[in-house]
């Protein structure tokens, strides 16, 4: 067993990895910026580390900073939580090489899925549906990216193999335009990720977002946890969450999730993972694979009653799975809302002292914040303060749960997008299930009006 983690954030999933940690018997070490001593896992934690200054460059991605505060207080491991150093192979492989345990997948398999274009061909080969294009980089002659596109359909849209998350993509609707994009696309590419390579897909115009989330041991051992539907979203930031996805059959569920194990199992793959996959007519697309915990596990959590970063710590210290897939069954409806410090108009960020502060509680709701009354929300960092997760025994109560919760809570002294979550939970077209991707920009734009 671990004995002694370093947790490698901040915000409320350092403080969630705290309590994973305090639950297993683990000690734990916070590291921090000089912006962050006042952070509730910071004082909670049994030893604290002060990593260097606001800046993120300069103190959670400074990877010898994060190594030394490691080696200083003589941790076993390393959770990089989500964001930061997370997804890094360069970071997973210099805490290997350092002596401690990478919380997460082993280097190779990081950086296998961090080039977009092999995270591709691994899972096509694995079994996994993807979106027509394609298949390895478009080629370097204009006529024949032009008979690629041809082939392949327009609409298409050219990604970057460095770019994920939305960054480093152009839509491309008409055969004139193609060749100027992929000049474009490319020049960002390599300005922006070092890596120019690119890829074509066809482009689906109103797909739903939906991720498979995976548990694997790296001992051939593979499960998947059921689906959480994403596609609540602004600008590629997810604002809502939930499990199971609407009209997503246990058929279809069951079907999707095996092959998404079974392709960890392929790959040795180790630790929570999650396939993203657009989902438009009935069938299912892989776009991309997190090899990171991610913000909305908790949805999954509260429908399977699988902690996730738990099962993360028994994996990274060396137990077999624990579950078995007979086992994990999926049990009512969850629903996240990401709670930012930002303008309800303007989306703009908006830090500053909390005033009072009041969670949500009662039946089915669960509170992920490092939020306290006094606390003051720094500029420096990601606006997101806090998730509050309602789970009931089917949507419709789920909804109303967390519409109660939404009343409930108070957070006072700056902007939050509560209001914002209200509105979306009392429209018709969110209660009736389904919605896509562009559903929320589609409505602030209707709204605004
Ligand atoms: C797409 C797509 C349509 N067709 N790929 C955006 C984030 C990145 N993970 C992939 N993205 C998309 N890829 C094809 N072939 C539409 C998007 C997309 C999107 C995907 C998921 C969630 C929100 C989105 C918002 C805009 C575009």
């Amino acid at each position: 067993m671990l004995d002694k983690v370093v947790i490698a954030n901040r915000g409320e999933i350092a403080l969630r990895i705290w309590r994973a940690c305090r639950e297993l018997g683990i000690k734990t070490v916070a590291i921090h910026s000089s912006a962050d001593r006042d952070l509730k896992h910071v004082r909670l934690a049994d030893e604290s580390v002060c990593i260097g200054p606001p800046a993120a460059a300069q103190s959670y991605l400074n990877i010898p900073a994060v190594i030394s505060a490691a080696e200083v207080t003589d941790a076993m491991a390393i959770h990089p939580g989500y964001g930061f150093l997370s997804e890094n192979a360069d970071f997973a492989e210099a805490v290997d090489k350092s002596g401690f345990i990478f919380i997460g997948p082993r280097p190779e398999t990081i950086r296998l899925m961090g080039d977009k274009i092999s995270a591709k061909t691994t899972m096509k080969k694995a079994g996994i549906p993807c979106v027509p294009g394609s298949d390895g980089p478009i080629p370097e002659n204009p006529d024949d990216i032009l008979t690629l596109a041809k082939d392949v359909g327009y609409p298409v849209i050219i990604k970057a193999a460095g770019g994920g998350g939305g960054r480093g993509m152009r839509v491309v609707h008409s055969e004139g335009a193609l060749l100027n994009a992929v000049n474009l696309t490319q020049s960002e590419a390599q300005a922006a990720f070092g890596n120019g390579t690119l890829y074509m897909e066809k482009f689906l115009e109103n797909p739903r977002h939906i991720e498979f989330q995976v548990l694997a041991d790296g001992q051939g051992n593979a499960i998947h946890l059921g689906e959480r539907d994403c596609s609540v979203q602004r600008r590629h930031q997810k604002v809502i969450e939930e499990a199971p996805a609407p009209g997503i059959t246990d058929k279809m569920r069951s079907k999707m999730g095996e092959r998404c194990a079974k392709a960890c199992a392929d790959i040795g793959y180790r630790g929570a993972g999650t396939f993203e996959f657009l989902f438009e007519n009935g069938q299912f697309y892989f776009i991309e694979m997190n090899t990171r915990l991610q913000v909305e596990h908790p949805v999954t959590e509260l429908v399977t009653g699988i902690d996730i970063v738990k099962e993360q710590l028994l994996i990274a210290s060396g137990e077999p799975l624990r579950h078995r897939q007979k086992d994990v069954a999926i049990r009512g409806h969850a629903i996240e809302c990401r709670i930012n410090a930002e303008d309800a108009k303007t989306f703009t960020p908006s830090p500053g002292k909390i005033t009072r502060y009041h969670a949500p509680g009662g039946p089915g709701i669960r509170v992920d914040s490092h939020l306290y009354d006094g606390y003051s929300v720094p500029p420096y960092y990601d606006s997101m303060v806090g998730k509050v997760i309602a789970h009931g025994v089917d949507r419709a109560s789920t909804i109303a749960r967390m519409r109660t919760a939404l009343v409930e809570m108070v957070v006072d002294g700056i902007n939050t997008n509560i209001e914002l979550h209200r509105d979306v939970l009392s429209d018709a077209a969110f209660q009736a299930g389904g919605i896509n991707i562009h559903y929320l920009e589609k409505k602030l734009k209707v709204d605004s009006e």
